[in-house]
């Protein structure tokens, strides 16, 4: 019996033939627990679980969480035809910075490493403000480049310095069959009013919700009533600092909760 490439070919059939060119085309980002790069491979292989169990590939990926003038959170549900969690309600946006130089650069514009940033901020708390403001723009050009393909929200209304890096999580997660997610996911949060044109290719529906709102459909994803569900990497989100951040949102003080240092476990 052949083996292989043709078993995979057979096997995706049914796969969307937009998610598929994704897929190849999209090169991710492989690095290990500590976020140091270590290569790069399709955003195929990344995303199987075999490949994810037998190689232990882990990725950088990010999620956005996008609040209105009115301290609303932006939802996103995902589309029906999404390799991996389709149809699951999840934070504004999520994808992956890619293996390119734009969203590869981790030091700030002043073209120094964080460690030697740290060094010099023991002596000067006014550079601190500034590469809070100024750093991981990789990552931030990723979530602006995605947020117009996702959600069609123009580049110039989100600016990459108005993104606030808050921390950095790794987690593992099964979709469903042979795909799953395990990532060094990025949060960046960012309060704006935009226009939103969404890519059906991409997400079926969007809301706004405050936070009584969330909780209701926290409720509802846990009673699997209406037919909720949340992604996984959302409801870690939830579980153990959106509230507390979002406090920090509304009160324009997220500097103060920023953990750039930390990777959390989850
Ligand atoms: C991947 O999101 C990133 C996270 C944090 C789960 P995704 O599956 O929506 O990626 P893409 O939009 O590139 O398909
Ligand atoms: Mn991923």
């Amino acid at each position: 019996v052949a083996m292989g490439k043709n078993d995979g070919e057979v096997a995706d059939a049914g796969m969307d033939a937009v998610q598929r060119r994704l897929m190849f085309e999209d090169e991710c980002i492989l690095v290990d627990e500590h976020d140091n790069v270590i290569g790069h491979d399709s955003k195929y292989n990344c995303h199987l679980m075999e490949k994810i169990e037998s190689e232990n590939l882990l990725h950088r990926a990010f999620s956005v969480f996008l609040f209105n003038s009115k301290f609303e959170l932006l939802l996103q549900q995902r589309s029906a035809t999404k390799v991996t969690f389709p149809l699951v309600w999840t934070n504004t946006c999520c994808s992956h910075p890619l293996y390119r130089e734009s969203e590869l650069i981790e030091e700030n514009y002043l073209g120094l490493s964080e460690s030697q940033l740290l060094q010099i901020f023991c002596f000067l708390i006014l550079l601190t403000a500034l590469t809070v403001t100024f750093s991981w723009p990789g990552v931030r050009n990723a979530a602006q480049r995605k947020l117009f393909d996702e959600l069609g929200i123009p580049a110039d209304d989100l600016p990459v310095n108005q993104f606030t890096p808050l921390g950095r999580i790794l987690y593992k997660a099964p979709s469903d069959g042979k795909w799953g997610e395990h990532e060094l996911d990025y949060l960046l949060f960012i309060a704006r009013d935009v226009n939103l044109h969404p890519n059906p290719d991409e997400v079926a529906a969007v809301r706004y919700v405050d936070r009584d709102q969330l909780r209701e459909l926290l409720r509802k994803a846990d009673a699997g009533e209406d037919g909720i569900k949340l992604s996984p990497w959302f409801r870690l989100v939830v579980d153990n600092f959106l509230l507390k951040w979002w406090d920090h949102v509304e009160k324009g003080t997220l500097q103060e909760v920023a953990d750039m240092k930390s990777i959390h476990k989850l």
